[in-house]
């Protein structure tokens, strides 16, 4: 769990270069499921807050395709693993990205040249430091994870495997492998770990994670086994490529290699990687925490790079109580949501429901119940009652305010709070903290409407002009509403564009994109005569109807 503390910001816009967020880059394997979309909707609403800051963001994501795990899913399928990742990338990788509104800046993936030369460059830059050895190996290999396991690792196994020991995750026996190996010296590295840890004590949040990492980097880390020799899906060694390289040797090297690690100084992949490197925040799950924080480190280490600012091991979605999975047949398609609720409502979910950095249940009847109550009931009605009633009562144009009584003032402060406590959170990366932040306005907007009942007012023909106590409730409504537009802008950007342009922004202030959040709750921006239009944010969706067409 993320505490709710706050704790000094490690994201400070050093001048001119970007804030860069990534997300693990995806196994090939199978199409994309809630999970993996999970940590891609996260760093998407992370990187378009900052966008909304006005600073530079630099956000990538992409796919990991070599290795065993893919190989074997490509022989499955009857086809070669290049035309096979090509493929599944095309058809139902990238595509997930717009399902789900991602925004990203780039896509790598490790087939493409300009990682794999990169990647050789940066294995002959270990292999000269030393860092690099050939060895024997003989261990329990999980093809599932990509990973060898120590015997503590595994549990007994269930059904077919009852009597054997299984990888937790998978489910299955790992292989016993021998091989002749290269090996790099992770074991050199654990002083140097431990003092940046200690150094840095939001290198690895939430802390239980950075709590176990120092217990891993303590109990005799090993040294990691970087090359394989029983099939050739990867990336040759360049002093012996009868060897390809470990894929998670190569895979994490993609968030250098993506903005042009070791290129020509002067060149343009130099001046990104300056603008760039180091990353800021690496969005990963739990299940790949370790590699990120202690094998990860050494490597920037052995390369003489600096370490990211953050790695941020968010939890796992559930289905049944076990973490959801390709492998386990328990995924479920991000289409299939968003198919009934849209991307916006499917962003808030995910971002709203669950505390980021802890586990979370899916579940539809949530899903369902949040879509009505807080989307439609909420911010649905607020939004489109406030333009019926400037239409019937002002015949569509914002009224000029009167004087402000403690009740305008009171949303107005709230305003103000909420935006700031949402910063604060933002900067915490407790994304949901965030979330609910910028939902106290539509609560606080919705009770302020109950309690001033402009309709009462609209009653009475004195109340029909500018300067009025009811011109007065509906500004504030109004102005209310533009804020919660800007706030909610990186969560749901279809929906608070439809609201920016009810609300006959984009002529009055300019575009949404260019509205600093820093100063969006300065009271008071809309100017009198801005046309409001009618709009319905989310259509009511009978859930009683969606559950008999399942059936
Ligand atoms: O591990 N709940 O790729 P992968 C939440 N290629 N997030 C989940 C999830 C779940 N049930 N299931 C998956 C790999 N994820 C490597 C990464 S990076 C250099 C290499 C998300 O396809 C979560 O971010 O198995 C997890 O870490 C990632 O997908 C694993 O994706």
């Amino acid at each position: 769990m993320v505490s709710a503390e706050s704790t000094t910001p490690v994201h400070d816009a050093a001048a001119g270069k970007a804030f860069y967020v990534t997300t693990p880059i995806y196994y090939v394997s199978a199409a994309p499921h809630i999970g993996n979309a999970y940590t891609s909707v996260a760093g998407d609403f992370l990187t378009r807050w900052h966008r909304q800051r006005q600073a530079p963001v630099w956000y990538l994501t992409g796919t990991d395709e070599h290795g065993e795990k893919v190989l074997r899913s490509a022989e499955t399928a009857g086809k070669d693993p290049q035309s096979f990742t090509d493929e599944l990338v095309a058809s139902a990788w990238q595509p997930m990205l717009n399902t789900v509104d991602i925004a990203n800046d780039d896509f790598i993936r490790t087939t493409q040249p300009r990682h794999v030369e990169r990647v050789q460059r940066a294995l002959t830059a270990f292999y000269e430091r030393g860092d690099i050895y050939l060895g024997e190996f003989e261990g329990l290999y999980c093809v599932g994870c990509e990973e060898f396991k120590l015997p503590g690792d595994l549990e007994p196994g269930e059904g077919e495997y009852e009597g054997q020991m299984v990888c937790p995750m998978h489910g299955k026996p790992p292989k016993s492998v021998a091989e002749k190996n290269y090996f790099f010296k992770l074991s050199a590295y654990v002083d140097k770990l431990l003092a940046h840890y200690e150094a840095n004590r939001e290198f690895v949040v939430p802390e239980s994670s950075y709590n176990e990492m120092v217990s891993f980097i303590k109990s005799d880390l090993r040294d990691l086994s970087i090359s394989r020799t029983s099939f050739d899906w990867g990336i040759p060694l360049p002093w012996d490529p009868e060897h390809v390289c470990y894929v998670w040797f190569e895979a994490l090297l993609n968030y250098t290699t993506a903005v042009g690690l070791f290129d020509e100084p002067g060149s343009e992949g130099a001046a990104k990687f300056a603008g760039t490197w180091p990353a800021d925040v690496h969005l990963v799950g739990k299940d790949i925490a370790r590699f990120h924080s202690v094998t990860w480190p050494a490597m920037l280490m052995s390369l003489g790079l600096d370490l990211p600012k953050q790695i941020f091991a968010h939890g796992w979605l559930l289905v049944g109580g076990k973490k959801m999975s390709k492998s386990k047949l328990t995924a479920i398609s991000p289409n299939d949501i968003t198919d009934v609720f849209g991307s916006d409502a499917y962003r808030y979910y995910f971002m709203r429901a669950i505390t980021f950095g802890g586990d979370g249940s899916f579940s539809w009847e949530d899903l369902g119940a949040r879509y009505n109550n807080d989307l439609a009931n909420g911010l649905g009605n607020l939004a489109s009652r406030n333009a019926a009633m400037i239409g019937k009562y002002f015949g569509g144009s914002l009224p000029a305010a009167g004087e402000a009584t403690a009740a305008e003032a009171a949303v107005r402060e709230l305003a103000e709070q909420s935006i700031a406590a949402a910063e604060a959170a933002i900067d915490r990366v407790a994304l949901h903290e965030a979330v609910s932040s910028v939902w106290q306005m539509v609560d606080r907007a919705n009770l302020y409407i109950t309690e001033q009942a402009p309709w009462v007012l609209g009653k009475q023909a004195d109340q029909l002009v500018d300067g009025s106590r009811l011109a007065t409730v509906l500004v504030t409504v109004s102005e209310s509403l533009r804020v919660i537009a800007v706030g909610l802008n990186a969560l749901m950007p279809k929906v608070s564009a439809q609201l920016w342009e009810s609300l006959g922004a984009p002529a009055a202030l300019g575009s949404l994109a260019e509205q600093p959040i820093q100063t969006a709750a300065a009271w008071g921006r809309l100017p009198a005569g801005t046309p409001i239009t009618k709009v319905n944010l989310f259509p009511r969706i009978d859930l009683a109807a969606l559950e008999a067409d399942e059936a």
